[in-house]
């Protein structure tokens, strides 16, 4: 008992010496649009590998987003799973045994993981859009495709399969029927183009300076592949640069959220 107060004592007189200390804000990092395979070539095994290092520095932080298009085809059986994805799913597991509190919002090309990632990570059992408070700040996360229109072969591909008989009739496909199909829409995506990000961007304005919600002050995306951002009155969308292209991912710290480059920018220290 007297060590107890003892204790008490001894962390009540650190917590006057550091008051920084406990009120630190919590610290995050963002990424999205990966797009890994199930068979992944020298390329992206690379990608995959940096992926690895960005999940070991999310070990240091409070919250890992992942926001979607993190695996480029994924779809759940009741009782099968696909072969593939270990080392990002092993990389993962690390992250959750670290106590950071993943989080994931599906995308048009993987949003079929929730039940799974849910399960193994405790993310959210339908992968919708949502918004959080993380100290001085109220984020909205989503990927975006509901947005800003982009990708529009797999858009097409995800909005039938995601009605009740689209996925009743897409599981009754053979899984690498719908492995091939989905692989071939994949390969209809590329990326937008001067002229297309441009048209990106301005849509985007118009979207914000219409927003009317009110429950958050910065929104981070995925989606587009390319790394932008728009502000309307206090308000501010972001879009991150997507894994696959740059790679870039997002950081909260101190309250404050930056873009980086991991290839380019120094690596930040939590
Ligand atoms: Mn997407």
């Amino acid at each position: 008992m007297l060590s107890f107060f003892f204790q008490v004592a001894i962390s009540s007189g650190l917590r006057q010496i550091n008051p920084m200390q406990h009120n630190k804000q919590p610290t995050a990092i963002f990424v999205a649009d990966s797009h890994f395979h199930l068979s992944p070539d020298a390329e992206e095994q690379q990608r995959v590998r940096r992926f690895c290092e960005l999940l070991e520095m999310a070990k240091k932080t409070d919250h890992l987003f992942l926001l979607g298009d993190i695996f480029d085809f994924w779809f759940d059986y009741p009782h099968f799973r696909l072969r593939g994805y270990d080392e990002i799913l092993l990389a993962l597991d690390k992250v959750r045994n670290a106590g950071t509190k993943i989080h994931f919002v599906g995308g048009n090309h993987d949003i079929w993981a929730a039940q799974f990632l849910n399960q193994r990570y405790g993310t959210s059992p339908d992968g919708a859009p949502f918004v959080i408070t993380l100290g001085s700040r109220t984020i909205k996360l989503c990927h975006g495709d509901g947005l800003l229109s982009f990708d529009w072969a797999y858009n097409t591909f995800r909005a039938m399969v995601r009605t009740r008989l689209g996925i009743v009739l897409a599981k009754s496909l053979h899984p690498e029927i719908l492995y091939a199909i989905s692989e071939w829409l994949s390969g209809q995506s590329r990326r937008a183009n001067r002229d297309e990000a441009q048209r990106i961007e301005e849509k985007a304005q118009v979207w914000i300076d219409g927003c009317k919600e009110a429950d958050w002050e910065l929104m981070i995306i995925g989606h587009v592949h390319h790394r932008f951002e728009v502000v309307s009155g206090d308000k501010k969308l972001t879009a991150l640069a997507g894994w696959f292209d740059n790679p870039g991912y997002g950081v909260l710290q101190d309250g404050v959220f930056r873009m980086l480059d991991f290839e380019s920018d120094p690596r930040p220290t939590f």
